[in-house]
């Protein structure tokens, strides 16, 4: 089964603190910790899922959200399959940085076409009381940055933990999908046509 299982490279964004090493610790081993540090540089651990009925090993980078640790994570980002956008929800600043950190992500990926690259939002920390941006904002922003899912999490409690970060595997494949369906009437490539300029072109 793990032989078969297709490897992805999922990247953890946010700034410093809004909980991206707790929600990759609770997904991965069902641990919280109350007094984690800091990240610095990145760690990555592995899990493997099902998602409709395809086995993945879901390689979780996550990153240090803090500025000054800057050189030392986007150096990972490429080769990402999907990355997953993380706010805490009583945290206004990481919310308005949600912009700041796609674009860090999609130049150091090299990715041009933003919006057909499977991102997921996260709005973590729900179960505190303090909360300071509205669901409706953020699924606004969702909406206006390529219909990303948006999800609402608690690493503490284990709020939705496990469908967010599979929500990204099912994203990846829902843009594929739709990567794959053929234009009706564009050029196609006979395959079966052979080459009169290079007849003797492979065997
Ligand atoms: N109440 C609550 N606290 C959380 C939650 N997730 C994380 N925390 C706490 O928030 C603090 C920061 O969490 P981390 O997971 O270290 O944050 P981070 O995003 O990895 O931070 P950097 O590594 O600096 O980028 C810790 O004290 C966690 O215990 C949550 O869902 N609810
Ligand atoms: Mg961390």
């Amino acid at each position: 089964m793990a032989g078969k299982s297709k490897l992805l490279k999922v990247v953890l964004l946010g700034d410093g603190g809004v909980g991206k090493s707790s929600l990759m610790n609770r997904f991965v081993s069902n641990k919280f910790d109350a007094q984690s540090f800091h990240t610095i540089g990145v760690e990555f651990l592995n899990k493997d899922v099902e998602v409709d009925s395809e086995a993945y090993t879901m390689q979780i980078w996550d990153t240090a959200g803090q500025e000054r640790f800057k050189s030392l994570r986007t150096p990972f980002y490429r080769g990402a399959d999907c990355c997953l956008l993380t706010y805490a929800v009583d945290d206004l600043q990481s919310f308005k940085n949600l912009a700041m950190w796609k674009k860090e992500f999609l130049f150091y990926a090299d990715i041009q076409d933003g919006n057909s690259f499977p991102f997921v939002v996260l709005g973590n920390k729900i179960d505190v009381e303090n909360r300071l941006v509205p669901e409706e904002e953020a699924k606004a922003w969702c909406a206006a940055n390529g219909g990303s899912p948006y999800f609402e999490t608690s690493a503490k409690d284990s709020t939705n933990v496990d469908r967010a970060f599979k929500s990204a595997v099912q994203r990846l494949r829902e843009l594929e999908d739709r990567m794959d369906i053929k234009p009706a009437h564009g050029n196609t490539v006979d395959l079966q046509k052979k080459s009169k300029s290079n007849p003797g072109c492979c065997g």
